[in-house]
């Protein structure tokens, strides 16, 4: 075996270790099939519901601040201007059910922020919480 090959063959080797194998051998057991069940308990409509998030002279607000959704669905929050995150704070839900981590800021017009409805029957509240005391929240009605 000359030099190149050698090296070519060790290469191979370390790119191999590197893929989407863990430890047992098997494929797809790792952090990427993980995220897959968790999202699994309302399968998808295929359906995404457009929010925009606003700043202008008319204060800052949600566009819709009202939503219907059905479990599957997805919101879809878009920064249109300001900066703006989207939370759903503890004291306006229902305990009985998981609601993501506040999100980061958005602050680039156009940022997008996707939040799967996986909540049960019910009705919700999010709301930006910088802006949330100047009325910047939404209701989620979800059927
Ligand atoms: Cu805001």
């Amino acid at each position: 075996m000359n030099r190149s090959s050698f090296c070519a063959i060790t290469l191979t080797l370390v790119l191999a270790a590197c893929g989407p194998r863990d430890s047992t051998g098997t494929p797809g057991t790792g952090a990427a099939g993980a995220a897959t069940a968790a999202t699994a308990a309302a399968p998808a409509t295929g359906r995404t519901i457009e929010i925009k998030a606003v700043a202008d002279e008319k204060g800052n607000r949600f566009e819709p601040n009202k939503v219907e959704a059905k479990p599957g669905d997805v919101l879809k929050f878009t920064l249109v201007s300001g900066v703006h995150n989207v939370s759903w704070p503890a004291d306006k839900n229902p305990s009985s059910v998981t609601f993501p981590e506040p999100s980061e800021m958005l602050q680039l017009p156009g940022q997008t922020l996707e939040i799967p409805v996986t909540f049960p029957k019910g009705e919700y509240h999010w709301q930006c919480d910088p802006h949330a005391a100047l009325g910047m929240t939404g209701e989620l009605e979800v059927e």
